[in-house]
């Protein structure tokens, strides 16, 4: 391919959407690697990465013509393996069988899993793929495993869910800011300059249970590192709370004009005063009075004009069985402030995948349409039945939340085909054996990958699919702001875009509504979807995107988009923010406590998720090429398990493998392990049980565990036993 000039574009890994120039190579072998030199990576100057890149989004041309990279379907033979296949075999195969398992089973026997990687135009024809082509409610996606806490509390309070409802570089003029559960210098690193005001006037405040890099940025009078036991926030939320109302320092008049609820609230927050809050949480009380004291004092700082105060919530908060009412404690911990709506203060969540945002507003959902509305709301289901051209009673109803999909999966009554698009759950859904064990009793496993995933390699049929610099799109970062990815390299021959393929299966079986490839026409048709919905994009097309000026949501025809949400009024139909009272439940993580141990999961720097992309990267995986458990070197000692053992983490849910790493960074009751690796060192072995009432979203943070060495096993039990296969 001849070299050109560079095209303008966005990573494709996480939602900070750090802005880059991809300039298509020579397209010749590169050195002894096999690679293609397909094209070169520079970061752009950009509102969110200001041009500044992390290892992943550097190495991420790796994988355009990485040589694993699928360029053909597959398709399971009688003999049990995956051959190449053609799309003309495949797509006919598809249908015919979509259409005997629903003539056996009923139509929610198909179902759909997607992603919050898939740009604005696939997650919104995926939504409607599913209830229009393959006439199903089933339909959800990994977005339940990410956002679902955070989405359903700001639902709560706010009455509606825009991850950060103000422009990142707002962050820069801050004194304090306080982060929930967020390992940003690992997940988003171009992200911490904008932490930088706040670290320079002492007031960055990091909670999590590990002395993350995103902690240890605190130190040298930068700020406050609280320790918390994990699952234990909602308590220390409300100690900080407590101390809010009990000194006097909540903002009085804002709360009496734009909220409701307070005095319910603030009941339930007698309770919880510091000392009891350090019985339970491990943070001593003296900190969380100063944390409390220290927010106050830049919230009055930044009502009055001046350097403000904002609490961000990461997934280390919200992805529990109690996330939502988690995520709502540290919302009305906000609230009390008046930092949400009150220019130069924030409250706000950080949102993960690379479209996470826009994923969760255009019907990927269970119980969602387009534009952010819900499945069940008679006026959303009349107004999108008229933009696709069907009558209302041809949109089915609410559909699976995620992990009941998953548990439905082989059931006789229940999912007997699953289509996944943008997701790898068979390394990155709680319970991951059962899932595995699910997956392979379907009827029909049908994937989109570009690369033999954990879960396509599961799979009947396997279609490869476009990446990210070879196809034309949006992605809406988690600012709420409306981007464009622009195709940069020509895809490999035999790859095709999942619009293409929706649009043929649409036609194979006969939808009644235009499906098309071109992703322009897609998202026009969104705009119009979306028109009068909470996540309005009606104002948008292409042209507009293209114009560069800044695009956030809601952006309804005839305006120029929305930075800040909330300075005027909230959502909710009285204009107020709502603050609902919350408390542990009997049944929390919290309330497990003491565990032998405590399994927090989470992220590393180099590794992307289910790993499916960066485990390809030769760099990537050389820094981090394997599950580690990371155990504070006293519990170790307890344990005799030494620097470098190989481990076996076991819990209710079954067992893992990893290699010991002591380090001082932990709690002494807490164990880490990242979920990045599949086989027997996949973290997701053990994580399972309840989800969160309201929001769908599974325990991941918080898992009691018991942590042997082999070698102290093989001693204990007096003989050889083969833990490592
Ligand atoms: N390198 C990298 N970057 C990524 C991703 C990736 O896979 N790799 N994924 C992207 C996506 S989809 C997401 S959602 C974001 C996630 O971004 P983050 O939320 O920053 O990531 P996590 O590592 O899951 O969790 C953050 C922190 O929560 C802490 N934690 C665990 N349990 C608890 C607890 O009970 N309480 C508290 N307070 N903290 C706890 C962990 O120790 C961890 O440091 O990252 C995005 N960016
Ligand atoms: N224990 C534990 N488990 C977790 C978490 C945790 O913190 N702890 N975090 C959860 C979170 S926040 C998330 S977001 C999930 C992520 O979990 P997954 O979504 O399963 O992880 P990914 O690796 O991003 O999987 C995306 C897959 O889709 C492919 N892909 C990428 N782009 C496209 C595309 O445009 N189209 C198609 N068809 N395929 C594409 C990739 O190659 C990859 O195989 O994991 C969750 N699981
Ligand atoms: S921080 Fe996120 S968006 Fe930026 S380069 Fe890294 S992975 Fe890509
Ligand atoms: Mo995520």
């Amino acid at each position: 391919m001849p070299a050109q000039v560079g095209t303008a574009t966005h990573c494709p890994y996480c939602a900070l959407q750090c802005a880059m120039t991809v300039t298509a190579g020579a397209g010749s072998v590169r050195g002894d690697t096999g690679r293609h030199d397909d094209a070169t990576i520079a970061g752009r100057d950009f509102p969110t990465n200001r041009g500044g890149l992390c290892r992943k989004g550097w190495s991420a041309a790796d994988l355009l013509r990485h040589p694993d990279r699928l360029t053909a379907p597959l398709l399971r033979g009688p003999d049990g393996v995956l051959r190449e296949s053609t799309w003309d075999t495949v797509l006919p195969l598809i249908s015919q069988r979509v259409r005997s398992i629903q003539a056996e089973h009923g139509q929610d026997a198909v179902a759909v899993f997607g992603g919050g990687g898939l740009t604005n135009e696939k997650a919104y024809t995926l939504g409607k793929f599913a209830r229009l082509a393959l006439r199903t409610s089933r339909i959800d996606y990994n977005g339940r495993f990410c956002m679902s806490s955070a989405a359903a509390a700001g639902k709560r309070a706010f009455g509606v869910d825009r991850g950060l409802p103000f422009p990142l570089a707002d962050l820069d003029d801050a004194s304090v800011v306080l982060l929930l559960g967020s390992n940003a210098a690992d997940t988003m690193p171009p992200f911490i300059q904008h932490l930088r005001g706040a670290q320079a006037a002492g007031g960055l405040i990091v909670v999590d249970p590990r002395r993350s890099a995103t902690a240890r940025l605190t130190g040298q009078g930068q700020g406050l590192h609280l320790q918390p036991t994990p699952g234990t926030d909602l308590a220390l939320l409300l100690g900080l709370a407590h101390v809010v109302v009990a000194e006097g320092l909540e903002d009085r008049a804002f709360l009496a004009s734009r909220t409701r609820g307070y005095e319910d609230a603030a009941r339930e927050l007698a309770r919880w005063w510091p000392e009891r809050v350090q019985a339970v949480t491990g943070v001593p009380a003296p900190l969380i009075r100063a944390t409390a004291r220290l927010l106050a004092r830049g919230a009055r700082s930044g009502t009055a004009g001046g350097p403000g105060a904002y609490i961000l919530t990461g997934r280390g908060i919200e992805q529990h069985a109690d996330g939502t009412d988690t995520t709502t404690a540290a919302i009305n911990l906000a609230l009390l402030l008046g930092l949400p709506g009150t220019a130069g203060n924030g409250y706000g969540t950080l949102t993960g995948q690379g479209n996470g945002q826009g994923g969760r507003e255009h019907g990927q959902k269970a119980d969602q349409l387009p534009g952010y509305r819900g499945i069940t709301d008679p006026a959303a289901r009349a107004h999108v039945a008229s933009v696709w051209g069907v009558p209302e009673v041809a949109i089915p109803g609410p559909g699976l939340p995620a992990v009941e999909l998953l548990a439905s999966l082989g059931r006789p009554d229940g999912t007997r085909c699953l289509f996944v698009h943008g997701a790898n759950v068979a390394v990155s859904a709680p319970d991951a054996s059962a899932v595995i064990a699910g997956l392979e009793s379907l009827d029909l496993l049908v994937v989109s990958d570009f690369f033999l995933s954990e879960t396509a390699a599961l799979a009947d049929v396997v279609l490869p699919v476009l990446q990210w610099a070879e196809e034309e799109g949006t992605v809406t970062n988690l600012e709420g702001r409306v981007l464009r990815r622009r195709a940069a390299v020509t895809p490999p021959a035999g790859a095709r875009s999942e619009l293409w393929i929706m649009q043929e299966l649409a036609r194979l079986l006969e939808a009644p509504s235009v499906f098309s490839e071109d992703p322009e026409t897609m998202f026009d048709e969104l705009a119009r979807a979306s028109a009068g919905g909470p996540a309005d994009y009606s104002g948008l097309d292409y042209a507009v995107l293209d114009g560069g000026s800044p695009a956030y949501w809601p952006y309804p025809t005839g305006s120029t988009g929305t930075p800040r949400l909330f300075l005027d009024t909230f959502a909710h139909s009285d204009g107020r923010a709502v603050l609902v009272p919350v408390t542990p439940r009997a049944d929390s993580a919290a309330a497990r406590i003491p565990a032998p141990l405590l399994l927090a999961t989470g992220r590393l720097l180099e590794h992307y998720q289910s790993g499916t992309q960066t485990r390809r990267v030769p760099e990537l995986l050389a820094a981090r090429p394997g599950p580690r458990l990371d155990l504070h070197p006293a519990t170790a000692q307890g344990l005799g398990i030494g620097q470098g053992d190989p481990v076996v983490i076991t819990s209710a849910h079954g067992e893992a493998q990893a290699t010991a790493h002591l380090t001082p960074d932990l709690r002494q009751d807490t164990v880490f392990l990242a979920f990045h690796f599949a086989g027997a060192g996949n973290a997701n072995l053990l994580t399972g049980g309840p989800t969160d009432p309201v929001s769908g979203m599974p325990e991941f943070k918080t898992t009691p565990v018991r942590v042997t060495c082999r070698t102290a096993r093989t001693r204990r039990d007096g003989q050889a036993q083969e833990v490592y296969a």
